[in-house]
C-alpha cells in the first residue's frame, strides 16, 4: 500500500440552508422546502433532499421548482443565521487542523496531515469530523478524504447526504475512471462538448487520453485535465488567513502630557477597536498599548482580559491599566490601542457563560455608538465620560 503523503478532507454541508431551517423549524423536518423568495423572480437557493427527487435544486426559478414540486413548502433564506451556523462549522474544523480553506459558508478543505496520532488515520478522522459538527450544530455534514484536493471533493459528493467516503491515492485513479466529464474541475457544458467530439465520454477515458491532441484542442486546460483524469493535483490547502489583530491608533497634533490628555484618546481608540471587531463578529482577549513620546520613544505594554470582548468598556478599562504601568513624564505624540488573540464571537469556546450582567447594557451602548457612527460619522457620539 502506498503511503498517504498528504490527507485532504473535503467537508460540505448537506442542503446547507434547507437543513438549518429545518434544524430551527422542527415543524419542517421530514418536509419538501425550498429555501428562495417565492415571488415571481425567485430563484432557489438550496432545496431540501425530501424535494431533490421532483427534480428541483439550487439555480432554479422558483416558478418551475413549485410546478415540479407543488407540496413544497417555499422558506425564504435568512444568511445571517446561515453565517452564524457556518462560523460555528469553521471553528470545529479550525479544531482539527490550523490548515483550513473555505470554500464557501458551508465547504471547506482542511489538511489534516500530521495530525494520525491526536484524531487517528483518515477514515477515523472524518468519523470525528462528521461528529464533531453533528454535536456542535445538530446538522450533517458530508466528508470525502483523499490524499488531493480534486478526489477529497469528489468524494465527498459521492455519498451524500450524511456520507463519509475515504479514497486512498492509489485508488483515485480507478475510483474517477467511470464518473462523468462533468465531475472534472473546470469542465462545463462547453468543455464538456469538445471533450465529447474527441470522442471522450468519461474521466478514465480523459486520463489515458493523448496529451498532445488535448493540447492542440483545449490549450493548457488539456494538460491538466489529464493531470487531474489521472488523481495528480498539486494544490495545496490555502489556509484562510486568519486576522491577528485589530488597533487604532492617532498621531496627535499637539503632544499631550499626563494621564487625563491620553485617557480621552484612549477611549476613542477603544470605541473604533470594538466596532471593528464587532463588524468582522470577533472578540479580543488581549490588549495592548502603544505610546510614542515627542521624542519618538515607543512604548508598549500588553495584557490578558478577564474574558474575552467586542466592547469598548474592557478595552478601554484594559488600556487605562497599562497606562498607569508606564512612566509619563514626557509629552506624548501618539496614543493606539490594539486587541489580540481574537476570536469569532460564535464559536463554541468562546461563549461567555458567566456574562456579567452589566454586559447586555455595555452591548446596548455599543450598538447604538456603531449606529451612529454609521448614520452621523465618526465622533457624531460621545460617552459621558469622554465628555468630563
Ligand atoms: P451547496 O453545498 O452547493 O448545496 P447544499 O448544501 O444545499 O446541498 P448539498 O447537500 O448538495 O451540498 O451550497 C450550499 C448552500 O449555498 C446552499 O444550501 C444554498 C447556497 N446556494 C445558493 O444560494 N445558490 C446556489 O446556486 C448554490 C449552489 C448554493
Ligand atoms: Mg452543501
Amino acid at each position: 500500500m502506498q503511503a498517504w503523503k498528504r490527507i485532504i478532507v473535503h467537508a460540505d454541508m448537506d442542503a446547507f440552508f434547507a437543513a438549518v431551517e429545518q434544524l430551527d423549524r422542527p415543524e419542517l423536518r421530514g418536509k419538501a422546502l425550498l429555501i428562495g423568495h417565492p415571488g415571481p423572480r425567485g430563484v432557489v437557493s438550496t432545496a431540501s433532499y425530501e424535494a431533490r427527487p421532483f427534480g428541483v435544486g439550487s439555480a432554479m426559478s422558483m416558478e418551475l421548482a413549485r410546478r415540479r414540486c407543488p407540496q413544497a413548502i417555499v422558506v425564504p433564506p435568512r444568511f445571517r443565521r446561515y453565517e452564524e451556523v457556518s462560523r460555528r462549522i469553521m471553528d470545529v474544523l479550525g479544531s482539527f487542523s490550523p490548515s483550513v480553506e473555505s470554500l464557501s459558508l458551508d465547504e471547506a478543505f482542511l489538511d489534516v496531515s500530521g495530525t494520525e496520532a491526536l484524531f487517528g488515520g483518515p477514515l477515523e478522522v472524518g468519523r470525528r469530523i462528521k461528529a464533531a459538527i453533528r454535536e456542535a450544530t445538530g446538522l450533517t455534514v458530508s466528508v470525502g478524504v483523499s490524499g488531493t484536493k480534486f478526489v477529497a471533493k469528489v468524494a465527498s459528493d459521492h455519498r451524500k447526504p450524511d456520507g463519509l467516503l475515504v479514497v486512498p491515492p492509489e485508488e483515485a485513479r480507478t475510483f474517477l475512471a467511470p464518473l462523468p466529464l462533468r465531475r472534472l474541475w473546470g469542465v462545463g457544458p462547453k468543455t464538456e462538448g469538445r471533450l465529447r467530439r474527441l470522442g471522450l465520454r468519461s474521466i478514465g477515458e480523459v486520463a489515458t487520453a493523448s496529451p498532445s491532441l488535448l493540447r492542440a484542442e483545449l490549450g493548457t486546460l488539456g494538460p491538466h485535465l489529464i493531470a487531474l483524469a489521472q488523481g495528480v493535483d498539486p494544490r495545496q490547502v490555502e489556509p484562510d488567513r486568519a486576522i491577528k489583530s485589530v488597533g487604532a491608533e492617532t498621531t496627535l497634533e499637539e503632544d499631550i502630557l499626563g494621564e487625563q490628555a491620553i485617557r480621552q484618546h484612549l477611549l476613542r481608540a477603544a470605541d473604533t477597536v470594538a466596532g471593528r471587531l464587532r463588524r468582522k463578529s470577533l472578540v479580543a482577549r488581549g490588549v495592548r498599548l502603544k505610546l510614542k513620546t515627542a521624542g519618538f520613544q515607543l512604548l508598549t505594554r500588553q495584557m490578558t482580559l478577564e474574558a474575552a470582548t467586542d466592547s469598548a468598556g474592557p478595552l478601554f478599562s484594559g488600556g487605562l491599566q497599562l497606562l498607569r504601568t508606564l512612566p509619563l513624564a514626557e509629552p506624548i505624540r501618539l496614543v493606539g490601542l490594539t486587541a489580540f488573540d481574537l476570536r469569532s464571537e460564535e464559536g463554541p469556546l468562546q461563549r461567555d457563560l458567566f456574562e456579567a450582567p452589566t454586559r447586555a447594557k455595555e452591548k446596548g451602548v455599543d450598538r447604538a455608538l456603531d449606529e451612529a457612527q454609521r448614520r452621523f460619522g465618526p465622533g457624531a457620539l460621545r460617552r459621558a465620560s469622554e465628555l468630563e
